[in-house]
């Protein structure tokens, strides 16, 4: 048996849960071709405006059958339309499922499978998201505050980045008349 030991942490505050092993950095630049409107970003890269997208602060483990838990911030905000996201992505062992957790600020969960299947399911303190395994998950900031939410998840999931990269997500989530409004994505391509 592995000689383990517990730990506990504290949520709230600035970095969402303290203390934290692991702290990812996702600006404008890291999120290069994943909005719609390309240009837009293009012309504040070239402004040298690279805004903070968001934050994981993350608590990772090394053994299967241990959990990671991380507390991703996103910030509020929009490029066009489209409001602030997290890049998304399917686990690169597909068997592997996550829970989300809120806790602060309110956001839209989008997870589709393989086949373009779709959900989403609203983000917000007191709520858990379940993502079963095989569905790709993106988080969007909706809010004019930080979105904060917890995700527990299998420490050998693995990421795959790449197949979401490549064909977006069915659908976008965009401001219409001040609401935050589903979409088809128009630039969304099944997986060839
Ligand atoms: C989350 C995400 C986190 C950032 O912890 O990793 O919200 O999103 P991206 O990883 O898509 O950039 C999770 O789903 N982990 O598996
Ligand atoms: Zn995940």
């Amino acid at each position: 048996m592995l000689d383990l030991e517990p730990y506990s942490a504290r949520l709230g505050g600035k970095t969402g849960i303290y203390p934290y092993k692991i702290k990812v950095d996702r600006y404008l630049s890291d999120l290069r071709g994943y909005f719609l409107e390309e240009q837009i970003v293009e012309e504040m890269l070239s402004r040298n405006e690279n805004p903070l997208i968001y934050t994981v602060y993350e608590i990772s483990r090394e053994f299967e059958g241990e959990f990671n838990v991380g507390c991703t911030i996103i910030y509020p905000g929009k490029i066009g339309d489209e409001y602030y996201f997290t890049k998304g992505h399917y686990h690169a062992k597909e068997q592997t499922s996550e829970v989300y957790v809120g806790l602060s600020g309110e956001g839209i969960i989008l997870m589709q499978n393989r086949e373009g299947r779709t959900f989403a399911e609203e983000i917000k303190p007191k709520t858990v998201v379940y993502i079963p395994p095989g569905f790709a998950h993106r988080s969007i900031n909706t809010g004019k505050t930080r979105l904060v939410f917890l995700a527990i998840y299998p420490s050998n999931s693995g990421h795959d980045y790449e197949t979401i990269m490549r064909t977006g997500f069915t659908k976008i989530v965009v401001e219409r008349d001040g609401k935050p409004t589903l979409i088809d994505n128009p630039k969304y391509r099944k997986k060839l």
